[in-house]
């Protein structure tokens, strides 16, 4: 029986839920998992039920409660050091949370007109176009990341950005899956490090688990076009 509860949204369309799932999974931790469908009448007053954000990812571990994913992602990694979420070697850790961080906080246009969704398969909306520089930015941080950091095995072996898997790796999964729904057109390089995340076993789940959703939701910016 565990102790903790993550709260998150559908997994089709909840990028900010799959992140410190997915960070959770990596670790190895065992969970219970509450999944609030978004975008209903009900919605705000299910999530504020538990957490006054109003947002979901929410983390419960007993009496600690965490909102924001990046936040839970940390205390993941605090929790569990034998999941080595962060790279040991200073430099690379802080590559690896400003890299992480930059996601958090940015990325406006990419996640505004590349909306998750994760089992949809739609090349004819591809809005690339809308958003070339932070699709360009994303891509040069994960080229200079695994040139500089993960092919040299900042964190063990791995095909991930530093190596082996870190919470860098989990605050960019939505992207890489928005890549593979929107047809994106990438370099041999960054479509292996696509592959790599979603080959994950963990990630196969979450993305098979968004198949079986029966919740579908038109973005606003799919509306428009
Ligand atoms: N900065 C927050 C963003 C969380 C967020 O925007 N979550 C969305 C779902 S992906 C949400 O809960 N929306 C509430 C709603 O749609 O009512 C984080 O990193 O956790």
């Amino acid at each position: 029986m565990t102790d903790m509860t993550l709260y998150i949204g559908n997994k089709n369309y909840s990028s900010w839920s799959l992140r410190p799932w997915l960070a959770m999974k990596q670790a190895g931790l065992s969970f219970r998992e509450v999944l609030v469908p978004l975008d209903r009448p009900d919605t705000q007053k299910q999530i504020r039920a538990f957490s006054g954000s109003g947002k979901v990812p929410f983390l419960e571990h007993g009496a600690v409660k965490i909102w924001e994913s990046l936040a839970i992602c940390e205390y993941v990694a605090e929790i569990r050091p034998q999941a080595h979420l962060w790279p040991s070697d200073p430099v690379a850790r802080a590559h690896a949370r400003a890299v992480a961080t930059e996601m958090h906080g940015g990325f406006a246009e990419l996640r505004r007109n590349m909306p998750m969704d994760i089992r949809g398969r739609w090349p004819e909306r591809n809005r690339q176009s809308h958003c070339t520089a932070e699709i360009e930015r994303v891509i040069g941080l994960w080229r200079e990341a695994r040139e500089r950091f993960g092919k040299a095995g900042a964190n063990g072996k791995g095909d991930f950005l530093y190596g082996g898997f870190t919470v860098a790796d989990a605050m960019y999964a939505p992207v890489t899956t928005r890549f593979i729904t929107y047809g994106a057109k990438l370099d041999p390089a960054t479509t292996a490090y696509i592959e790599a995340v979603n080959n994950l076993p963990a990630m196969r789940e979450w993305a098979e688990a968004s198949k079986q959703e029966p919740w579908e939701l038109t973005y606003p910016v799919f509306r428009q076009t």
